[in-house]
């Protein structure tokens, strides 16, 4: 770590109440070491291009999308194949032996990376203030930790070095890299189209959220992930990471990321709205998805049906 990087707190990976399965104990416990682990299978390389056929195909009808956006936030709210995937009982099983019982899924997204396109740059992320400056997750029963946010990033398609894998950088949780309370103009303007932004991030440029403008990692700690269409790899989005360019001519690589919380989480607090990647997001029908356990806190609003009625859970077999 260098003299302008400050220290954060080495967190706890599983909490009080979690109970680790014997089968994925070593995953759990590289986990905590690395900030992610993977490649995990979900679904068979077929299943998952079906899967994704079909999600690509549902696109194209927004109607009863929660927000219209191009970075596709939250589709799994009218997208039945994707409310049911957050719902996956290996991911559930994963989570559950971090957080505890009790999860939530409080947010998906689309990442696709079409042939041609830029790497994502090394980016760290906490509690996602670096869209407009305001916190989108506020824990309430610890201090912030880098294990109260999970994201399960499932690849649908090759993931390989050439179609733009993603890659980590081991054990950085530990280290604050970038600090998203900086100040920053870019990509927090309005009215921009992600898919034109010419930026490493979607909008943002992350370096400016460097702690040392000359931050780079050591060689050997990053670790590129190359997966099979349906596995998926299961990280804190404070561990730095990143993906390569798409060098491909025609295969585009498309990911859905889906980010959970335990309950105590307080998702958007005190928030209407929030902007991010030049839209505005209106959280009037928002809610968080419980995937697995009990709600005790009642800290935020739970949606238990998508937008077509249909109930979140309860679609894989018990
Ligand atoms: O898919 C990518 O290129 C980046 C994904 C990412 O940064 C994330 O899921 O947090």
């Amino acid at each position: 770590m260098s003299e302008t990087q400050i220290p954060v707190p080495v967190p706890v990976a599983t909490a009080p109440t979690a109970v680790v399965p014997d089968d994925i104990r070593d995953d759990i416990r590289r986990f905590t070491t690395d900030g992610f682990i993977g490649p995990i299978k979900l679904y068979e390389p077929d299943e998952a291009a079906e899967l994704i056929r079909e999600i690509r195909i549902r696109n194209q009808d927004t109607s009863k999308a929660l927000y219209r956006n191009s970075v596709n936030y939250d589709r799994h709210f009218d997208i039945p194949e994707l409310g049911r995937h957050v719902a996956h009982p290996t991911i559930v099983k994963y989570l559950t032996a971090i957080f505890g019982p009790d999860v939530l899924c409080w947010r998906t997204e689309w990442f696709p990376k079409f042939p041609g396109a830029k790497a994502t740059e090394w980016h760290q992320v906490r509690d996602y203030s670096y869209a407009n400056g305001k916190p989108q997750l506020l824990p309430t029963e610890t201090d912030w930790n880098a294990f109260i946010d999970i994201t399960v990033w499932t690849t649908f398609t090759p993931a390989t070095r050439e179609t733009a894998c993603m890659r980590f950088v081991r054990g950085s949780q530990r280290d604050l890299i970038f600090d998203e309370h900086k100040a920053t103009a870019t990509g927090r303007s309005e009215g921009y189209d992600v898919a034109y932004a010419n930026t490493g991030f979607f909008g943002y440029d992350f370096s400016d959220f460097a702690v040392d403008p000359d931050w780079e990692p050591r060689p050997e700690d990053v670790v590129e992930m190359e997966m099979q269409p349906g596995e998926a790899v299961i990280f804190t989005a404070s561990c730095v990471h990143g993906s390569l360019p798409n060098i491909t001519k025609r295969q585009t690589r498309f990911a859905i990321a889906a980010r959970y919380v335990p309950t105590h989480v307080r998702v958007y607090p005190d928030q209407d709205t929030f902007s991010a990647h030049g839209a505005t997001f209106d959280l009037d029908e928002y809610g968080s998805v419980l995937v697995s356990g009990q709600d005790a806190y009642g800290h935020n609003r739970l949606r238990s049906t998508d937008n077509h009625g249909q109930p979140f859970v309860g679609t894989w077999p018990a």
